[in-house]
């Protein structure tokens, strides 16, 4: 279905509805570079773009989700040169994938690996997985989204003491603090996200999307504004025949056969 393009940083497959980006750079435990930013915006625009995907799955390998932006690579840039390339931004595309993408988190998400995980819908660690944001010990601050993201998923408290301190959280602190929905044994991890992108992608497509957009519009606005989106959108959902199905399927107590998926 032409996603297992040869990338040389990630290795991308289909397995039925769900779409599977692994983070492949083992030999600097998948540090973010420009060339595996570029792959990994490439493939999960095009996993967004094909009707027949309804989740995505990123992860990485078992010692390292991935450890960071790559530290060699922009070690010896100046202010101009980072301003001028707006170092970072092109991750901003990865945001604005409308499909689910459930990370699978084993081992190391430090630094840009860690925000690279906050960026998507839903986080399952293994229970080897260890989370920061060490920027601190390199005399930065982390440039992607860490700040922001950290201090909504796990309030001011804990994201200021890791992002001041570099202090790593293991999965078990991770799910207390809301920065993760499931701990997992390793060994179980990538079957439990494939298991939760599957159920995500047997659903009606259009009620998806717009739930994805309706829970992410609640980081963005206010309460009554986002309450406000929330019931147009779901007013639009009328407009389905998978709304027509799904609604006669619960009174006739059978499982529904949604066509937009
Ligand atoms: N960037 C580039 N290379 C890396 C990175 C990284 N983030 N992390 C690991 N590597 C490389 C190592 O340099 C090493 O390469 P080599 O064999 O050529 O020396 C290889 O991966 C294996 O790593 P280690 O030998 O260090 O493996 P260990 O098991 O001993 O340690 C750790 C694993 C603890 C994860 C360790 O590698 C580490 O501390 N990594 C860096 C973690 C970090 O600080 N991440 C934050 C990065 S900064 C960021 O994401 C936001 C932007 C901040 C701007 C910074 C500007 C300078």
């Amino acid at each position: 279905n032409g996603h297992e393009n040869a990338y040389e940083n990630i290795l991308v497959e289909t397995r039925e509805r769900v779409g599977i980006i692994t983070l492949n750079r083992p030999r600097a435990l998948n540090a973010l570079d420009a060339a595996t930013l570029r792959e990994v915006v490439s493939a999960s625009t095009a996993l967004d773009a094909d009707p027949g995907i309804g989740a995505i799955v990123l992860t990485g390998s078992e010692k390292a989700f991935a450890a960071g932006a790559d530290i060699k690579e922009m070690a010896g840039r100046s202010a101009p040169e980072m301003y001028l390339a707006d170092w970072f931004a092109g991750w901003d595309a990865f945001t604005r994938v409308r499909t689910p993408v459930v990370a699978a988190v084993s081992g190391y998400a430090l630094g840009g690996g860690c925000e690279l995980a906050m960026m998507c819908d839903l986080l399952i660690a293994a229970d080897t997985a260890r989370f920061g944001q060490p920027e601190i010990n390199l005399g930065v601050i982390p440039g992607m989204g860490g700040s922001q993201r950290l201090a909504r998923a796990v309030g001011k408290a804990k994201a200021m003491d890791m992002v001041l301190t570099g202090r790593h959280i293991d999965a078990v602190e991770a799910e207390r603090a809301g920065l993760v929905s499931r701990v997992v044994p390793a060994a179980d991890l990538l079957q439990e996200a494939l298991d939760v992108a599957g159920t995500i992608a047997a659903k009606s497509l259009p009620s998806v999307l717009a739930a994805k957009e309706a829970v992410d519009t609640a980081f963005e606005t206010t309460l009554a504004q986002g309450v406000h989106l929330e019931r147009r959108l779901f007013h639009a959902l009328f407009a389905t025949e998978d709304q027509k199905e799904g609604m006669a399927a619960f009174t006739q107590k059978r499982e529904p056969r949604f066509t937009h998926r």
